[in-house]
């Protein structure tokens, strides 16, 4: 080691050229120089950034904003949002539409603005769809502490209330210094391009800091490409799942999100039709094959179809590729229930690999696809199963055609939620999208919706987070400009978040919403009914004399609502009118939205699955106590998957 009063004789002085801006304008011109390529294709990784400005960020990263919008409006164009968790969904549906190779980034001034980050970052991060949070934070030097918002507490000096964001994000940073700038902003680009690793990534920079200015290498600047590579299965991993599969007798593909992130779905399709194994979907995953290939069971679990949900089981193998193996995919681990089932996981995430204790294979779906296809030799399922797949999604399938065409209304004279989902199905076109996050429709669309373009439907089921609809329709018609994005959302839902109906009346996207109007919670209304808890509060009712939410319908009146947020909005009360309106939705260059009313009890056809959800164990209520023993008949054939598929 050099002693410490050694001169750097010999060495070249460190000529590197500098520029002088702000922490605000650096980090905006960095993020404009961000590049991802996959397969050749090469693309900003950032679309551009969208805020809501307040004292935390408006002379800072709003100044930078504003002076690289007069530079260049192509750089990293500004869109202003109404609600910054609705910024993160509409940045992450626009993510997922575009398979995870571009994202937004979100600022936020500091307090309420950034703490209302929290809930679309852990959307992000549940569902792995990469995001970079600029949320403000307090400031570094303290002078003039306690500040507007912040969070003082007697316990600690360097908490903020950005600090809830941690547990939420896959990569947090807080750039107390000019000088760690690069590091987080490399730390967050790393993550954000990862595909194992992906979610919501936030880098916090306090409020002063974003003013300071600093002599900054030219070289930060430069494009930066971030390749993403694909991950090529081990020949060990590869030769373990194709002796469980050409062993299996009655195997299963299960295909989640993962297989549209990987653009793996013809391979997908190649694999079934060579080997003759069915494909069940995921939410995250339907569209991966066309609803009506020979080797398609549609949906899989609680909210699955009952061809899926059949051949789940019996499988003797079960391959899963790009799935987390959510409780709704397993039916809360009941619907794998043959006892010897084994499972293959295909999967980029070593947390999803190791699964239900599967043969493992940690790589890119579509490179494994293409090699498990090159090596299976002559392996095919039986002439016998392949035709008890084509009955089973027969059977299933009439279900739909009846549930489509009720030829019924509800009981009060109401469309049946079944009917107003055929409607949408049949008016659009195949490369429309169809979107949803929480509420009866989620359910009833992974049973029911005929996909037949893989890009055609997202619904977000891994959060399914209300308010996400709208925003998040937003976000997928601002990615497929080509496309009719069409919002299925629920009266809750809507009332939850409907706020970036503004930001597209702003922005000129015509991004179609189709309003259910129910009066209250389906969905919940029907889990509490099947629970024992007797659909209680679950209505949107005015308070009775007696004390309870049972009195008459609140006169509230959502379609005035959309109408007072710019939307062109229609109101249908017939078959004939909501078709009509379907047809003008899909002309109108404005945003639509189509009002429709529709009953509480919805109808769609049964799973004949299960979903984990405890019921008391004790209780007054005969109703619970019913409820419980049917929950108990199913705990008892709950599986743990412990043993080694190998
Ligand atoms: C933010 C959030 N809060 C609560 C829930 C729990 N939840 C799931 S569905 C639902 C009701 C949805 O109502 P609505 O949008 O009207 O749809 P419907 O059930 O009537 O079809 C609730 C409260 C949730 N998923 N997200
Ligand atoms: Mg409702």
């Amino acid at each position: 080691m050099a002693p410490i009063n050694q001169t750097p004789q010999g060495r070249i002085p460190n000529d590197e050229p500098t520029v002088r801006l702000t922490v605000s304008q650096a980090t905006i011109k960095f993020l404009a120089n961000q590049f991802v390529e996959r397969d050749g294709e090469r693309q900003k990784l950032f679309a551009g950034c969208f805020g809501i400005f307040g004292h935390g960020n408006v002379a800072g990263l709003g100044q930078a904003l504003l002076q690289a919008e007069l530079e260049d409006p192509e750089a990293l164009p500004y869109i202003l949002g109404r609600n910054e968790q609705a910024m993160v969904h509409t940045a992450v549906a626009y993510s997922r539409a575009k398979d995870r190779l571009q994202t937004w980034a979100v600022t936020t001034s500091i307090g309420p603005g950034a703490t209302n980050l929290v809930t679309g970052a852990a959307l992000a991060t549940t569902n792995r769809i990469p995001v970079l949070l600029l949320p403000a934070d307090t400031f570094a030097t303290r002078v003039s502490a306690p500040v507007l918002q912040e969070l003082e507490r007697p316990d600690s000096g360097d908490l903020t209330v950005n600090d809830t964001l941690r547990p939420v994000s896959k990569f947090f940073d807080r750039v107390w210094r000019p000088e760690q700038l690069p590091s987080a902003l490399l730390g967050a680009m790393r993550v954000l391009t990862d595909q194992a690793e992906t979610g919501a990534v936030t880098v916090a920079i306090p409020q002063d800091v974003q003013a300071e200015a600093f002599d900054w290498p030219v070289a930060l600047f430069n494009e930066r490409t971030w390749h993403l590579g694909r991950v090529v299965p081990q020949p060990g991993q590869v030769a373990r799942a194709l002796d469980l599969i050409r062993a299996a007798q009655k195997p299963l593909l299960v295909a989640g999100g993962g297989v549209h992130y990987s653009r793996a779905t013809e391979a997908l399709r190649a694999f079934a039709e060579q080997t003759g194994i069915p494909v069940g979907e995921t939410q995250a995953g339907k569209g991966a094959l066309r609803y009506d290939h020979p080797l398609a069971v549609g949906a899989i679990g609680s909210t699955g179809t009952t061809a899926a949900n059949a051949l789940a089981a019996d499988a003797d193998v079960v391959i899963g590729i790009g799935t987390r193996y959510s409780d709704f995919t397993t039916a809360s681990r009941t619907a794998f229930s043959n006892p010897d089932v084994k499972f293959v996981n295909i999967n980029v995430c070593s947390l999803d690999v190791c699964k239900h204790s599967a043969v493992g294979v940690l790589a890119d779906a579509r490179e494994t696809l293409t090699a498990l296809a090159d090596l299976i030799d002559g392996y095919r399922t039986t002439d016998e199963y392949q035709e008890r797949v084509r009955s089973l999604a027969a059977e299933w399938d009439a279900m739909v055609e009846s549930a489509y065409h009720p030829g019924r209304t509800g009981e009060s004279g109401r469309l049946l939620q079944s009917e107003v989902i055929g409607l949408v199905n049949e008016l659009t076109d195949p490369r429309d999208v169809v979107v949803c996050a929480a509420g009866s429709m989620p359910g009833d669309l992974h049973k029911m919706w005929r996909t037949r373009d893989s890009k055609g439907y997202h619904v977000e089921y891994a959060y399914s987070c209300m308010g996400y609809e709208v925003a998040g329709g937003l976000g997928i018609q601002m990615a497929c400009p080509d496309r009719d994005v069409f919002v299925m959302v629920g009266d809750g839902s809507y009332l939850m978040m409907a706020t970036e109906l503004v930001t597209a009346v702003q922005e000129g996207v015509p991004v179609n919403v189709v309003l259910v109007q129910n009066d209250g919670y389906a969905s919940i209304g029907s889990l509490s009914e099947e629970l024992g808890s007797q659909r209680f509060g679950t209505k949107y009712r005015y308070r009775s004399d007696r004390g309870r939410l049972d009195g008459d319908v609140l006169p509230v009146d959502l379609a005035a609502n959309a109408e007072s947020l710019g939307a062109e909005v229609i109101r249908a009360h017939t078959a004939s009118e909501f078709a009509a309106a379907i047809k003008h939705a899909k002309t109108s260059p404005r945003p639509t939205v189509i009002h429709v009313e529709s009953d509480l009890m919805t109808n769609a056809p049964d799973s004949k699955s299960w979903w984990d959800v405890p019921v008391s164990e004790t209780s007054a209520l005969e109703s619970t106590q019913q409820a419980r023993e049917v929950y108990d008949a199913w705990k008892s054939v709950q599986r743990h998957y412990l043993t080694p598929s190998e």
